[in-house]
Order: structure tokens, then sequence, then C-alpha cells
């Protein structure tokens, strides 16, 4: 049941000296200025600014420092004092085939981006440009094309204004061809709960956190990559909230967490315990599990009812709210122990004492991350999690509610504002209206589409508003290769990374502005607003030095294209907007009057205006209008069948990387120092396989679709993790992922359940 952290790493709680430790050392690696202490005291408060890191929740009674390791990383990697300049083009041995040997870590650490540039094929490296030049070069490559072989791809950085105006340009110029990062995130989400529950987005608001009984967390780790979600955690826990967590290894941060900023703890090092029961499932099991704390909870309801106590289910809440329960409850009832215990890789005793505390809890908030997101039945994972919070009314009451952790900051945000490849996800009735155009009704591609599209060559331009869009997505090699026969790569961004290493006919680096940065415009100084994981909608003012004359912020470079690819038109006031976001927010209330009203009078309230959520009122925007349960097809999550010799392969983040961005290489929190290219296997899986620890090995992917995908160099490292699944991290893996691998229903790449052989490196190199 209880299994506790004895496995041969044994790292320190989450939080504590080891958090400061870690912000110590990027300070050093990324040789920010002193005065960048000053703008962590910033992040995430009224008229502060709003992290760049994760999009967790700002709190309206905030502390005194309302950041945590990771946001201070992330914060002191962007405030960096190295910078990327034309000289370093220059420099003979920069060339970009050359650059592409150098690590991701190496390629950011070059600093922050500070010219435009533009990619120069006879010398094969980047060359100077004047911002005119670069958007005239754009729309150049731009305007013969068939606007549906054009992407415009956004990571979810960008604040809701720019954000709007890029996805006005793509419809403008034609297409609704508008992926994000999400595609490979939380699409899993927006299309999955919102089949079952009507709402794109999680349930709960901050109050809920304060008033639940319990937290069930399936495949998300607050310690690594929402850390300041420890906080009402460990609050939860001193009020004597329980915590229950599935997840093949174990997370430090869902462990024990040392609370930084509180003297007493940080010097005594008392640590709160999280999890009071931590279940390691197999990656891919968590149907299993699912259906299985379903069915003590309509085994309980039954003996309640026959003893005349008090039912379990909340029989009235079903009735009046939702559809498919009988279907549901007879699944549950003919599922079989046997099958629950070897799909999950848990005991029934295991997943009855789970259930024990569901069923004990008044009020639980079931929360969920990649873990759930990335399988290829991740929307059935989704719909799992829905029907066991359903069965007890535990959506839309205080203190209760589904809460899918999000990435990036504005992730989120930026689908409320249309960056959707989805047409009907977008009210383009009323935007041709506002603007003068004609926006396409057709949908656009989703990013496996879209990778699709280039490896099929259609598609043949490729805008990036940020993100790395080549490094992060599957089928890395395969990309690498497509990518670069484009007519048009086109990168806004911060700093350099591999997307920019495979430039296509044309190619520029546009270098934008970052959040903590002063943004001058013609009305004076602007702020932007970002939307977090509990809808809430939060200005933010940056205010430092910008890093380069020459840079320009991310509305301006999206205005600059628009204005330079489309035809003139008197209602698309690319300069008027440059010149105050203020407008292009009055432009975003008009567009969706029910999200932002008096938008630019409460973008600086404490804590963040709501945006509002059906589901969080229980009013179900879904086909019955009720919220549903799902009888599961599947009993785990995976899209192939087990094999000997085949194993499930899960891509991991350390606490030292955001995605592709890799600040060092220490992921004290999994006990791995000093390198990233490790295997992390189950001891009794490594001895029946004929390996030994320490030993360097290949994985081959174990499709049979024709492509061969290998990583080798990797050293093989035994692991508390359960036999069958295998653990190795992300980016690194993506060459491994086969792009076919994905959600059924959101096209998610399945980055959790990889099929994977494994071998000796030298005997596969020989063979
Ligand atoms: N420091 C840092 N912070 C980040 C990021 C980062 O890279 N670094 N990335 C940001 C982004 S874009 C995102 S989307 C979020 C991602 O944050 P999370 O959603 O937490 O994503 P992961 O760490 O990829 O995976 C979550 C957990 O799922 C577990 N898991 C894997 N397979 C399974 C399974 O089959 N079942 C269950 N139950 N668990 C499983 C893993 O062990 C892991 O602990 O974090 C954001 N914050
Ligand atoms: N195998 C595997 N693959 C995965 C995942 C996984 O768990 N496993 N996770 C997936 C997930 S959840 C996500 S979200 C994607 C991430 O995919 P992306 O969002 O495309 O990638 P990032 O690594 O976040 O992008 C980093 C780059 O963004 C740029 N950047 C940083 N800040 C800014 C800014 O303020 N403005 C602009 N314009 N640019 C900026 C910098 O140039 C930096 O190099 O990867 C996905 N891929
Ligand atoms: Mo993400």
């Amino acid at each position: 049941m209880t299994k506790r952290n004895d496995l041969p790493h044994s790292p320190g709680p989450a939080g504590g000296w080891g958090s400061l430790k870690g912000i110590a050392s990027i300070f050093g690696e990324s040789w920010s200025s002193p005065a960048s202490i000053a703008t962590l005291g910033q992040l995430n408060k009224p008229k502060g600014v709003m992290c760049v890191s994760c999009a967790w929740p700002k709190p309206a009674n905030y502390s005194a420092f309302e950041f945590c390791e990771n946001g201070a990383k992330a914060t002191l990697w962007e405030l960096t004092s190295a910078r990327c300049t034309p000289e370093f083009w220059a420099k003979d041995e920069h060339t970009v085939s050359a650059l592409r040997d150098w690590t991701d870590h190496n390629l950011e650490k070059t600093g922050r981006l500070t010219h435009p540039m533009r990619y120069d094929a006879a010398t094969d490296r980047y060359v100077e440009v004047t911002w005119d030049e670069a958007f005239a070069g754009i729309a150049a490559a731009l305007k013969p094309l068939e606007p549906n072989e054009a992407v415009f791809y956004a990571s979810g950085h960008a604040g809701l204004e720019a954000s709007y105006l890029y996805a006005l340009l793509a419809r403008a110029y034609g297409t609704n061809n508008l992926p994000q990062s999400s595609n490979m995130c939380h699409e899993t989400t927006s299309v999955g709960l919102t089949k079952v529950i009507g709402s794109p987005v999680g349930t709960i608001v901050w109050e809920d956190l304060a008033q639940a009984d319990a937290f069930f967390f399936f495949g998300q780790n607050p310690g690594t990559n929402s850390p300041r979600f420890l906080h009402p955690l460990k609050e939860a826990k001193d009020r004597g909230a329980k915590i229950v967590t599935f997840n093949p290894i174990i997370e430090q941060g869902l462990v024990s967490f040392v609370d930084p900023q509180s003297p007493v703890a940080m010097l005594t090092g008392k640590a709160t315990t999280i999890s009071d029961q931590y279940h390691q499932l197999k990656a891919g099991g968590d149907i299993a599990v699912l259906l299985g704390m379903c069915k003590c909870v309509v085994e309980a309801d039954d003996a309640a009812k026959s003893a005349g106590k008090a039912e379990v289910i909340d029989h009235a809440f079903v009735e009046q709210h939702t559809t498919g329960f009988d279907a549901f409850i007879a699944s549950c009832r003919d599922a079989d122990w046997g099958e629950i215990a070897h799909e999950s890789g848990l005991t029934e005793a295991d997943i009855r004492a789970a259930a024990d505390v569901y069923i004990a809890a008044e009020r639980v908030i079931g929360v969920y991350g990649m873990g759930l997101t990335q399988h290829a039945h991740g929307a059935l994972n989704v719909a799992m999690l829905v029907n066991l919070l359903l069965l007890r009314g535990n959506i839309g009451r205080p203190g209760a509610g589904c809460c899918p952790v999000r990435g990036h900051s504005n992730v989120q945000g930026q689908r409320t504002v249309g960056i959707a490849e989805k047409a009907h996800l977008v009210p383009l009735e009323k935007i041709d209206d506002m603007f003068g155009i004609t926006s396409p009704r057709d949908d656009g591609v989703n990013v496996v589409e879209a990778v699709e599209g280039l490896i099929a060559g259609t598609v043949r331009a490729f805008v990036c508003l940020g993100g790395n869009l080549l490094r992060a997505v599957p089928d890395q090699q395969r990309m690498e290769q497509a990518w670069a026969k484009q007519d048009l790569t086109v990168m806004v961004s911060t700093k350099l990374n591999r997307s920019h290493l495979y430039p296509g006919k044309h190619a520029y680096i546009l270098p934008c502005l970052g959040r903590y940065e002063i943004d001058a415009q013609a009305s004076g100084n602007q702020s932007v607003t970002t939307e977090d994981s509990f809808s809430m909608i939060n200005g933010s003012i940056g205010r430092r030095a910008p890093v380069s004359e020459a840079v320009k912020s991310e509305l301006a470079i999206v205005a600059g294209i628009a204005e330079a690819v489309l035809p003139a038109n008197d209602k698309l006031k690319w300069a008027d907007w440059t010149g105050d976001y203020g407008l292009v927010r009055d432009l975003i209330e008009e567009t969706y009057p029910e999200d932002f009203r008096d938008y630019n009078g409460r973008m600086f309230e404490a804590g963040g205006f709501y945006r509002g959520n059906g589901a969080h009122e229980r009013i179900w925007k879904t086909d019955s209008g009720k919220a549903v349960f799902t009888t599961p097809g599947e009993l785990n999550s995976v899209g192939f069948k087990d094999a000997p010799g085949r194993y499930r392969l899960m891509t991991l983040r350390s606490n030292d990387q955001f995605n592709t961005t890799i600040y060092g290489y220490s992921d004290r929190f999994h006990g791995i120092e000093g390198t990233r290219d490790v295997l992390l296997m189950n001891p009794e899986d490594i001895i029946a396989a004929g390996l030994s620890e320490g030993q360097t090995v290949r994985m081959i992917t174990d499709t049979d679709d024709g492509v061969d995908r290998q990583l080798g160099g990797l050293t093989l490292t035994g692991y508390r993790i359960p036999r069958g699944t295998v653990a190795s991290y992300y980016p690194e893996c993506n060459v491994l992922v086969p792009i076919g691998l994905h959600d059924e229903m959101s096209k998610t790449p399945a980055s959790k359940s990889v099929p994977v052989r494994i071998v000796a490196d030298a005997v596969s190199a020989a063979a």
C-alpha cells in the first residue's frame, strides 16, 4: 500500500535548502545580474510581473516571495547577461551545420537573441537584417503560397494581446492552421474534458484548494512542474486533508516538502509528508485503477443501501446532472479484480485503500497532468477520472473538482483568444464582421497533422510564435529533414534553439522582448495579460531594460508581419494596436464579451479576474446538456499489446529543465546528477533481460511501420519503477516517439507510453 521512498537514490524533500541551491546554481550558470533578484520579488503579484514558467495560479493573498525554484530558474535564465549577437554568428566555427552538434543546453546558454537575422545559405550562417527587410522577405515567401500551405504555430508563452493578433493574422491570411504547444500536452483535456463535462479547462478555483478533504494525483508532478502548488498542499495536510498519488515513479514533491518560506521549517528541516498513499502503477495503468476505485464506490453504495445507511453515490446529482450512469456502473460491477491488478500493476488491496479515502472524503479534487494526457487512450484516462468524481458529485461544488495542471504560463489563454485550429471554437462570423475579412471555415492542422504535412511536403512554411517545435515533436529525425525543405521558416524567439538550425529556403530568427522587459510603445509603456490554470486573467508589467534596442515585442512582430503580408484594410489597424495594447484588449472584450467583461478595468485585480466556467456552476455544455459517464472500452491507455522484450517507455522531465530548455544536469529529485543520458529500469527487469547496471544501452522503437528509430549511449540505471515500464528524458527521447502514436481523440502524442526494445549498445552498433 503506502510505499516508502527506499529507492537507491534518496533525494531530500522538495523545497528546502535544495531548492535554494538549485536557484543559486542557475544564477551562476546564466550570469544573471544581481538586479535580477529584485525581479524575483515582483513575480506573480498584482501590478508585478507574471512568471514565464508554468501556469499555476497566483493567489490573491500572496506571500513575500510568490515564486518557486523553477520560476526563479526560468526568470534568471531569461535575465542572463549573455547575448547571442550577430558577432556570434560571424565566428568561423559557428556555421549552422556545426551548431547542430551543440547540446540544447549550450545553444540556449549563448544568451538572449539581440538582432533579427536571416539565413544565408552561401555561408551557412545567419546574418543580420533590418526588421523591414525581414518582414518584406517573409511576405515575399508567404504571398505566393496557398494559405493552407503555411502553418502558424504558437508555444504557450506570448500574452493574450499578441496571441489574439497572431490568430487574426493567420485567418486574414487565409488559414486556420493555428496549432499550439497544447497539441502535445493538454489537448487531451481540451477535447476529452469537453466531451464529458462541456469544459475544455479545469473546474476548480483557488478557494477550492482550501476546502478539499482529499486530493488524488494522477500523473502530475507538482514538485518539479508547478512547485507553488506545494504550498496549498502543505496547508491542506496541516488541516488534515488526505493526498493519494498514482505515479509509476516516486516524485519527491509528492513525498515530502520543506517550505522555503518558513524560517522554522528551513532551520529545523521539518518536512511535511505530502502523500498518505503512494501507488506506483504501471505506465498506462490508470484506466484499470480508476475502474477499480469506481467498483469499490458502487459496492460501498450497494452495501450502504442494504444496511439502511446513507448512500455513497450522490444519486440526486447523478439523476439531475449526468447521463450514461447505468451502463457505467454495470461495467464497474462486471470488472474483474484479476484483470484490474494485471493492468494496473497494483493489488486489489492498494486500490481499495485509495477508494476508502475517496469515499470518506466529502470534497475531492482530482489532479492530473501528462501522466494521463500523453497516452493513446489519454482522453479515456481523463473520462475515467471524471467518472470517479461524478459518482459522488465532486464537480461543481466548493472544495471539489477536476484540476488539470497546465504547462506554459499562457497556454490556456492563447486558446481562449483564438489560437485554435478547430474552426468551431472561434466566433468567426463576429471576427469577419469586426475586421472585414473572410476567415476560412475549414479546420486547420494540429501539431501531429502539421508534422505529417511537413513529411508529405504539403506544408511549405512555418511561422513559430515562440517554442522549439522541431525538438518538442515526435519523430524528430524525420522532422529535421522535412523542416529544412520548407520555403520559409520564421522563429520568433528569445533564445537560440535546435529549431533554428534546420532553416528553410528562406529563414528568419526574430528576437523578441521577454515579459520582464519594459515594452515602450507610442502611448507609453505597455502591459500584457495571461490566463492561468484556474481561468484567472492577470496583468503583467515588465520593468527591466530591454536586452537590446533591436528587439521588438511579440505583438509588434506579429503586427509587422501582418502589415507586410496582408492587403491594406482600414479595419486592420496594426500600427494603432502596436501603439496601445489596451485597444487590443478592447477587441478581445468585443469578441468574447462574457469572458472579458471590463477587461482593461479588471486586469490588475489581486489574484486575477475569473473568466468563468460552466462546469464550475454545473452548467454542462455537452451534446446532451449533462455530464457524461463513460463506459471504458479499454483497460489500459497504451496503444499497443505487451510482448516479451517490449517495454513501455515514459519520457521524463527533470527539475533542471523547462521543456526543451535544459538549465543544467542536476535532477536531484530523481537522484540523477551530471548526465541526462540514462535509462531507468527495474533491477529485476535488468537481470531478466540479461543486461547489467551501468552498461551502455540503446533503445529501439518496437513498431513495424518501417521507420527505424533508435537512441543509444544511455547508461542503464537500476531504479524503483514497475516492471515493464522504463523511463528516460524528454526531449532526447523524441527520436523514438512515432508521429502516428497519439491519443485517438485529440492526437496528443503518446509520450508516456512508447513501445521500445532495449539492447546493449555495442551489439546494436555492430548489427
Ligand atoms: N520545471 C519544469 N516545469 C514545467 C515544465 C518543465 O519541463 N520543467 N513543463 C511545463 C509544461 S509545458 C507542462 S505541460 C507541465 C507538465 O507537468 P506534468 O503534467 O507534471 O508532466 P510530466 O512531468 O511530463 O509527467 C507527470 C508525471 O506523470 C507520471 N507518469 C508517467 N506516465 C504515467 C502514467 O501512465 N500514469 C500515471 N498516473 N502517471 C504517469 C510521471 O512519472 C510524472 O511524474 O509542466 C510545466 N512546468
Ligand atoms: N517526448 C516528449 N515530448 C514532449 C513532451 C513530453 O513530455 N515528452 N511534452 C510536450 C509538451 S507538454 C509541450 S508543452 C511541448 C513544448 O514545446 P514548445 O513549447 O515548442 O517548446 P519549449 O521548450 O517550451 O520552447 C522553448 C523556446 O521558446 C522560446 N521562448 C522562451 N520564452 C519565450 C518568449 O517569451 N517568447 C517567445 N517568442 N519565445 C520564447 C525560446 O527560444 C526557447 O528556446 O513539448 C512536448 N513534447
Ligand atoms: Mo506542456
